[in-house]
């Protein structure tokens, strides 16, 4: 089995990103059954919207040094940034080429961002989803693991294989979403009723996992519920509650029930001090490998063998593909 997902270097990565994608990253590089496992740092979807070049590439060394401190093996595991691998953007185009503008126009994110953009959308904005789709596509990934944020992309996804498939004749490996049953979509900290996001103007809204461990704790303290003093899991009603249930359930593989239970006569107070805790404790070594790492020359070393790998993987793919629509000479 092949298995491939990425995250944009578009800020500091959050505790959603962690709880929603790589922590399963790091429990799924130990199945027995994969042949390739490939993570990457999408840099070409992150140019999107507007990005400063001396922080977009910090972030993408930064969440290189992320990816390893919370324990990607490159043994195991491929770790590659996207631009490095050229047919990413190459695929990009000729799925561009068998998208439709409609389908693109309905995806959420799309209509989400669009509306933050204040120096115009850009076309990538929009084109998105054909790029991330060419990521899965190039690797005939089977499984793709993501939070519940990109369901939508990889059904199009779904849809942009079989139409070529059927077009140009079987090409692709139509692929499987892996979404996790919790922590998929984890809340912002001051408006629970929106995803946590890395972007999000306001620091407090998101933990992320480079901040000061008192200022997570802060943060979590402070973390928007409501009046009325049970704690219980009620997404509708409580959605701040019900997040920081949620939160501490995916860190102590606690069911909420159990956790409900444990909080039955407890006050927000105490409750809060407890996942402030538990996810200052699950931080704090994470950030420890990270300051070990962000200056060595072995982020090189893991980023140059990923590069080569992809590129050989991906090269040979694409050949395929070029060959299947009539490009070029034939190869
Ligand atoms: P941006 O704010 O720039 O859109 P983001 O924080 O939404 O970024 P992405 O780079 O788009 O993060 O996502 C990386 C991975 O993290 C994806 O698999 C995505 O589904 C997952 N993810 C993002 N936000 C959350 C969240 N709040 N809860 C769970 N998973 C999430
Ligand atoms: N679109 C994703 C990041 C992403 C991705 C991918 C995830 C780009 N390409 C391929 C899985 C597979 C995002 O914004 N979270």
């Amino acid at each position: 089995m092949r298995i491939i997902s990425g995250i944009q270097p578009s800020g500091n990565i959050t505790l959603g990103n962690y709880l929603g994608a790589v922590k399963n990253f790091v429990k799924l590089q130990d199945k027995e059954d994969i042949t390739d496992f490939l993570v990457f740092v999408a840099d070409l979807h992150a140019i999107t919207v507007p990005q400063d070049k001396a922080e977009l590439r910090k972030n993408i060394k930064s969440l290189v040094s992320i990816y390893l401190a919370c324990g990607l093996n490159p043994e195991k595991v491929k770790i590659f940034i996207q631009s490095e691998v050229p047919a990413h953007a190459q695929i990009g185009w000729v799925l561009q080429c068998n998208g439709y503008i409609g389908e693109l126009e309905r995806m959420t994110q799309y209509k989400d961002k669009k509306e933050r953009q204040v120096a115009g959308v850009s076309v990538g904005l929009l084109t998105y989803p054909s790029l991330m789709a060419g990521d899965i596509l190039l690797y005939d990934a089977d499984m793709v693991p993501t939070g519940l944020d990109q369901k939508q992309h990889l059904e199009l996804t779904r849809d942009l294989a079989e139409r070529f498939n059927n077009k140009y004749g079987e090409t692709f490996v139509v692929p499987t979403p892996f979404i996790p049953e919790a922590g998929a979509k984890i809340m912002s900290l001051t408006e629970p009723t929106k995803k946590m996001s890395k972007s999000d103007p306001n620091p407090k809204a998101y933990i992320s996992l480079l901040d000061d461990i008192n200022v997570i704790k802060k943060k979590i303290k402070s973390a928007v519920t409501d009046s009325d003093g049970t704690i219980k899991y009620d997404i509708d009603n409580k959605p701040g509650i019900s997040n920081l249930l949620t939160i501490l359930s995916c860190i102590t593989n606690t069911s909420i029930k159990d956790l409900e239970a444990k909080y039955k006569d407890s006050n927000y107070a105490t409750f809060k001090e407890d996942v402030a805790n538990a996810v200052a404790n699950e931080i704090m070594p994470i950030q420890e490998k990270y300051n070990e790492l962000i200056n060595s020359k072995y982020l090189d070393e893991v980023l140059d063998q990923g590069r080569d790998y992809a590129n050989y993987l991906a090269n040979k793919k694409l050949n395929k593909i070029y060959n299947k629509i009539g490009l070029g000479r034939k190869r």
